[in-house]
């Protein structure tokens, strides 16, 4: 069977809450000192290393969750797991929503023994726009860099038939330029303990990349920006946001991200698998922090504009025909699991509320 991939949903995010969450309610109320969550280039390289070096202490950590998903075998894993768990039930539901839950100060500072508020964060957002500007700068990108980033694309295959069709994504990537396994930078050499794809067991292997430089310059760039920006309304935004099409043609900035980097080969085109790539959180900081400015754009009406289809592929995604759903309001409660367990999407409106405190710089 493929994978269907596409497109993704915007929030099947849900990884490392739990300690972030804890610390913001220490805060509350009001959230008085929001961390700020800064982009990546404007972390000193000493910042760089500690995010890395934070997701490499999960990494080897013990996972805690192994008992529900056999192929957890590290703290890094949990989350992966989760993801995996439930990125079925979370496809659109809410889109963007959950994913500004994904606060995970406590967690990451805590793994390095930092204090809290120190920018050892998950979601530390990546500019694509930046370097979206052709396809040399893409794969220039400082995110990219071996030593000071997450390192670069796989080694290139020209011979996708190698692989099983559960290996490729259902979208047929133009551009793709990789597909081995990670070649250089902190995470090369290091296994993903589960996936490709919709299953938690034990399959060690590596994490690969197939950047397509193409599709990130289309998809990444200050107008597709402006356009998502721009929107009159949140059904708006997240549509724009996940794109208005089937296929290729429809990626936008969700899905630029995602088959960007993945292309046809890598771990990040994966619905379900895509977190055992650490760059997946810089990816989905770029897209909370689209949201939040969006919302603080015309705080007074979107502070409560939420909405989209609960069921997968439900409308305005109703590609393969209709399906019953019903549109998510701010009742609406999110199960993040053993992790973070149930979260109603009002308390998370609000990057500075009662439940979330951040902001971005
Ligand atoms: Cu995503």
């Amino acid at each position: 069977m493929r994978i269907l991939t596409w497109p993704l949903p915007i929030l099947f995010v849900i990884a490392f809450p739990a300690s972030g969450r804890r610390q913001s309610r220490q805060s509350e109320p009001p959230c008085e000192n929001p961390l700020v969550r800064q982009e990546w280039r404007e972390l000193s390289l000493e910042g760089r290393l500690d995010f890395i070096a934070a997701v490499k202490c999960l990494q080897v950590r013990p996972g805690e969750t192994s008992v529900a998903f056999s192929g957890v075998r590290s703290r890094y894993d949990d989350f992966v797991a989760l993801h995996i768990s439930q990125a079925d039930y979370v496809h659109w539901v809410v889109s963007i929503a959950l994913i500004s839950i994904l606060d995970g100060t406590g967690l990451f500072c805590g793994c390095l023994n930092k204090p809290f508020g120190t920018n050892v964060h998950t979601e530390v957002p990546y500019h694509w726009t930046q370097d979206a500007f052709d396809e040399i700068s893409i794969l220039e990108s400082p995110v990219f860099d071996p030593v000071y980033g997450l390192g670069g694309n796989g080694d290139f295959i020209a011979d996708i038939n190698l692989f099983p069709e559960e290996r490729k994504t259902e979208v047929d990537v133009p551009g793709r330029t990789g597909g081995g396994c990670l070649a250089d930078g902190p995470f090369a050499g290091v296994n993903a303990s589960m996936g490709p794809g919709n299953h938690t067991e034990y399959t060690p292997r590596c994490i690969r990349r197939d950047i397509s430089p193409s599709l990130m310059v289309r998809a990444l760039g200050a107008e597709q920006l402006a356009s998502v920006l721009n929107a009159s309304s949140y059904f708006e935004l997240e549509h724009r946001t996940e794109g208005l099409a089937l296929g290729v043609e429809g990626i936008s900035v969700h899905g630029g991200g995602h088959f960007g980097i993945g292309g046809i080969l890598g771990d990040m085109s994966n619905t379900w698998s895509s977190t055992v790539d650490p760059i997946f959180w810089l990816h989905h900081g770029s897209i909370d922090r689209m949201w939040d400015i969006w919302q603080r754009a015309d705080w007074a009406n979107r502070k409560t504009d939420i909405g989209g289809p609960d069921t997968q592929w439900a409308y305005p995604y109703n590609y393969f025909g209709d399906k019953a759903y019903k549109n998510i309001t701010l009742d609406f409660e999110m199960d993040l699991g053993e992790i973070g367990g149930s979260v109603k999407i009002r308390d998370i409106m609000d990057a500075q509320g009662k439940y979330l405190c951040y902001t971005y710089s």
